[in-house]
């Protein structure tokens, strides 16, 4: 596993304090692990490979933004935590199931107030002001899980695809935020929630963003990928939890159907084990919700049993966002 070389200690910005995989000994430790999970400073570049971060003593960052470390922490906690995630739940050997690690660059640009994934790395910047990186466990997750996306069903980043290709991106990225047990970023159906006066995203009820559909429609393709997540994330959040009014860790939702039928949540960990299931079994390039819907259900059954009382909730969510059957 990564920590295999040596445990590190890190103090990151939204992670907090933690154990990291690094390598190398005194005075030049490196931050980068067994498996190749290696963290690079940019120093404002928006090109190149960046450097290495180093240090003395194995003990990472000071919890804020004077010490240029701390955001490589969350990054490198953010990615060996989505490594472990989707290895201890699905077998799955990282983004391309070889085994290795992801790279991810920090201090990328100026105030760079986004992170993506571009195909082989993670790049975060530090957010407006230069004093809120980009580098929370949802975000690093979801930025992860497009890379696993790209390697499985490879959904189009456009239309209906690209909306069930975001979402796929939230779920696994809110499963991450839970694996990952932070004391100080619990885990939580929300997507960016420390990042700005409000959260990012609402998987209970998308449209709290004042743009993401609840349901979905035939006109849902048209939107922007970002909000046409909102039907599918809704999905998730009542096959996880059910619907109507529910506190999870401390943190209240209220999650509407779009019928009148009541839905009975199977837990986040089935709804994720159907998710993965159906991305890596049944999704292409060109799907849509209908395929969702097909896909899902077909791999709930396999898994759980026609008639199983997961397989209800599967179905009973797809009919609680409209997708018709
Ligand atoms: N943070 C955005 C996202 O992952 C950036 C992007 O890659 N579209 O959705
Ligand atoms: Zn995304
Ligand atoms: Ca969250």
């Amino acid at each position: 596993s990564w920590d295999t070389v040596t445990p590190g200690t890190g103090n990151g910005i939204h992670v907090g304090n933690v154990t990291v995989g690094t390598s190398g000994s005194a005075p030049s430790f490196q931050m980068v692990d067994a498996l190749g999970h290696r963290t690079t400073d940019l120093k404002g570049a928006t090109t190149g490979a960046g450097t290495v971060l180093t240090d003395a003593d194995d003990v990472w960052g000071n919890g804020t933004m004077s010490d240029r470390a701390s955001v490589g922490v969350d990054a490198q906690f953010g990615a060996q935590k989505t490594y472990d995630y989707f290895l201890t739940t699905f077998g799955r050997k990282g983004i391309w199931d070889t085994g290795k690690g992801a790279p991810s660059r920090v201090h990328y640009g100026n105030a760079y107030d986004n992170a993506f994934w571009d195909g082989t790395q993670m790049t975060y910047g530090d957010g407006a002001g230069n004093a809120n990186p980009l580098t929370s466990l949802d975000v690093s997750g979801h930025e992860m899980t497009h890379g696993v996306t790209e390697n499985t069903a490879g959904l189009a980043y456009r239309a209906e695809s690209g909306g069930l290709n975001e979402a796929t991106s939230d779920i696994f990225g809110t499963m991450v935020e839970f694996y990952a047990a932070s004391p100080v970023d619990a885990g939580d159906y929300l997507i960016g929630e420390e990042l700005g006066s409000a959260p990012f995203r609402y998987m209970d009820k998308p449209s709290k963003d004042g743009r993401s559909p609840d349901c979905y429609s035939s006109k849902v393709g048209r939107l922007n990928v970002h909000y046409s997540s909102g039907p599918l994330n809704h999905w998730f959040y009542l096959a996880s939890e059910g619907s109507g009014a529910k506190s999870v860790g401390g943190v209240s939702y209220n999650s509407p159907t779009c019928t009148s039928k009541a839905v009975v949540g199977a837990g986040r960990d089935v709804a994720a084990k159907v998710w993965y299931s159906t991305l890596t079994n049944e999704l292409t390039s060109r799907s849509g919700y209908a395929d969702a819907r097909e896909g899902a259900i077909r791999q709930a059954k396999a898994i759980y049993g026609k008639g199983s009382a997961q397989c209800s909730s599967i179905a009973a969510a797809f009919d609680g966002i409209a997708v018709p059957a």
